[in-house]
């Protein structure tokens, strides 16, 4: 039934908010009148008398005085009757619902309320709370895509290569691979199954066995405290999150991952639960570099004084457990010696995803070639079993590789994946490279050779991609201003070019010397909304050179992948320095767990 309603600006001047809210309310068939800004309170309540109002809609935008004002509006509103046939309502920039309650308006809207809530309030039906307009449901963007080949020559060498590599690599083991089925054996008997984990610790350093047996930790680590679970838990359940909001402007534009890798899990639930109310999508949960060069993980709820959060089950559960069920949580595992075993914790703690690059784990994170062959080649497998896709970084080009050899990795290890039945994500960078610094590609603009990037990989195979990590590497600097509009320009281009996800870094993230801060997270979703709002479903042109550099991308990608394929195995053709050599491009096979591969 159609409403009267008195609309009432509050205010010397503004009005804006209101005339949308009556003119939504007059196309909805109510009876609206308007009042102009600046009446004194008496005109106003003068004219509420002469008709039956069923609402009085009033807004203020200034923030000054709003308590004194507004108190003696509803006196007057009181003193007058209104309130007996009309409900107050309240709105407006400086409003909060709690603030409206306080002043005794029968309701308040704050400066995020949509048009729909206020006109369902209106119209009595039921207003989604915040939180369930937000909800967020994890979007399948991988089934969106066929990994169907288009290039068939790239297609049938990334075949040979694969065949090679899994036929190379299907009888051999490493202490790796035996540890993760122990640890699985372990954690799947509940705890119980002592052999497995004396067993395990066999196969461990000898630093981390001290630790696993609680005798001595490793500088920087230690326990996390029962109490400081306790708080962690009063701490979150007392605070609900408040208006969340939507980063992406239209259904299109891609998904917001940032790290999380403090060190403490507990600081990262906290950045977790606040990057959420600013609209992110998932995590990358990052594991500690040293963790890189250990046989064994630890295990325990633990922290420490470092860069990269250890990632064993109890703080992976932990960080899902405070996540919401829509954000998404990927962790990562192709550094070191552990890769096997992270990826099948990551899935029994129940990540959506891992991540895993057999050549950059190789080249630019230390691992021996051979290792990380088949301990990777492993962690995909149980990435398959337990259903979590993979994510495979191109960070090989911050070595100094060019684009074209990371590219060609990120192929191979999708063709791995596919012939294991996983699914890959390649993730090519948007970066200004030292590859490009040297030779220009960028001098003239940032757009053309990212671009050229994705067209490249669009026009081998449609497979989804996640440019990362993170978007605009090397184009941020220590000024947090600068680095939140980098980064929101290469959102902008990631939007335009719809790619499925988009890794982003925090604004101090480039320079932070320590853990980032919570503001600078903050920054860039920020400025990430903004720069979707700002592109929307427009378009990007690029110049002539785009096609230029993606023409010669899909080229060499071909040349690489075609002397990969020549060789024995893909080991075989990083330690030849084929995907990144130190001459060239200063990348360099890496060493440890070198010789540690044997038979079955
Ligand atoms: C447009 C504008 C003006 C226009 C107003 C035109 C008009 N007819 O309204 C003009 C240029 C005239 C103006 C003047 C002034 N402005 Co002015 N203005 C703005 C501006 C840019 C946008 C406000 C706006 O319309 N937003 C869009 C509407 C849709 O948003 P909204 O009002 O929040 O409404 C939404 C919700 O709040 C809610 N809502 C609003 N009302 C209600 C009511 C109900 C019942 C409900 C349910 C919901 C609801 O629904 C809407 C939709 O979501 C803001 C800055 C900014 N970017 O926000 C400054 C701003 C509001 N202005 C400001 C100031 C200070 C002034 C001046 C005092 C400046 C001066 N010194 O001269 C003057 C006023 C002079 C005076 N006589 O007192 C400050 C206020 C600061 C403060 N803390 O109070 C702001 C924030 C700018 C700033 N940062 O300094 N302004």
């Amino acid at each position: 039934m159609a409403k009267n309603i008195l609309c009432v600006p509050l205010d010397p001047v503004h009005d804006v908010g209101l005339k949308i809210i009556r003119n939504a309310l007059l196309n909805k068939g109510h009876n609206v009148d308007l009042l102009m800004p600046d009446l004194p309170n008496e005109e106003i309540i003068n004219f509420a008398l002469k008709k039956k109002y069923d609402y009085i809609l009033v807004s203020r935008t200034l923030g000054y005085g709003v308590y004194e004002l507004l108190a003696k509006f509803i006196d007057l509103c009181d003193a007058a009757g209104i309130r007996d046939t009309a409900k107050l309502v309240i709105g407006g920039k400086p409003i909060t619902p709690q603030l409206a309650a306080e002043l005794g308006f029968d309701k308040g809207f704050s400066s995020s309320s949509s048009i729909e809530e206020i006109v369902s309030y209106i119209e009595g039906k039921e207003i989604t709370s915040d939180m369930n307009k937000y909800k967020k449901i994890k979007k399948d963007f991988i089934s969106e895509h066929s990994y169907q080949f288009f290039n068939k020559e790239i297609e049938q060498a990334l075949n040979i290569i694969a065949d090679k590599f899994l036929n190379w690599a299907k009888d051999k083991t490493s202490d790796g691979i035996l540890r993760a089925e122990l640890m699985r054996n372990y954690i799947t008997s509940g705890k119980k199954d002592s052999k497995a984990y004396e067993e395990y610790l066999k196969l461990c350093d000898e630093e981390i066995k001290v630790c696993n047996t609680g005798e001595r930790y490793i500088k920087g680590v230690r326990v996390i405290e029962e109490d400081e679970l306790l708080k962690l838990d009063n701490f979150l359940q007392n605070r609900i999150a408040y208006q969340p909001v939507k980063i992406q402007h239209s259904n299109t534009h891609p998904l917001i991952f940032k790290f999380l890798g403090s060190g403490c899990p507990i600081m990262d639930i906290v950045h977790g639960k606040i990057c959420e109310r600013w609209g992110v999508d998932g995590f990358l949960l990052i594991n500690p570099s040293w963790e890189a060069r250990y046989e064994g993980l630890l295990h325990n709820y633990l922290t420490h004084q470092n860069d990269g959060t250890i990632t064993s089950l109890e703080n992976i559960l932990l960080v899902k457990k405070y996540l919401l069920d829509g954000t998404y949580l990927t962790v990562r595992a192709h550094r070191g010696l552990n890769t096997p075993e992270t990826t099948m914790l990551a899935g029994e703690a129940g990540a959506d995803m891992t991540k895993i690059n057999l050549v950059y784990g190789s080249l630019g994170a230390g691992t021996d070639p051979e290792r990380l062959g088949v301990d990777g080649l492993q962690a995909i497998k149980y990435a398959a079993e337990y259903n979590m896709p993979f994510d495979i970084p191109g960070n090989d080009e911050l070595s100094g590789v060019p684009a074209y050899k990371t590219l060609a990795g990120l192929l191979i290890n999708v063709m791995i994946g596919l012939k294991v039945g996983a699914k890959p994500i390649p993730k090519p960078l948007f970066c200004y490279g030292p590859h490009i610094m040297i030779n220009g590609q960028m001098d003239k603009n940032y757009i053309d050779y990212n671009y050229a990037k994705i067209q490249a990989l669009r026009e081998i195979a449609d497979l989804p991609i996640w440019p990362g990590e993170p978007i605009a590497f090397m184009t941020q600097s220590e000024e947090r201003v600068q680095s939140a509009n980098a980064t929101s320009y290469h959102s902008a281009l990631a939007a335009f070019l719809g790619v499925d996800a988009i890794t982003i870094a925090s604004t101090d993230e480039a320079y932070s010397r320590g853990p980032i801060c919570v503001a600078s997270r903050i920054d860039s979703l920020r400025a990430v909304q903004d720069a979707f709002k700002f592109i929307g479903d427009t378009k990007i042109e690029p110049t002539k050179m785009c096609e230029v550099y993606k023409n010669e991308m899909i080229e060499n990608i071909y040349s690489v992948l075609s002397s990969v394929a020549r060789e024995d195995n893909l080991p075989q053709a990083i330690y030849k320095g084929i995907l990144g050599n130190k001459e060239e491009d200063g990348a360099y096979p890496g060493t440890f767990g070198k010789g540690t591969i044997r038979c079955k």
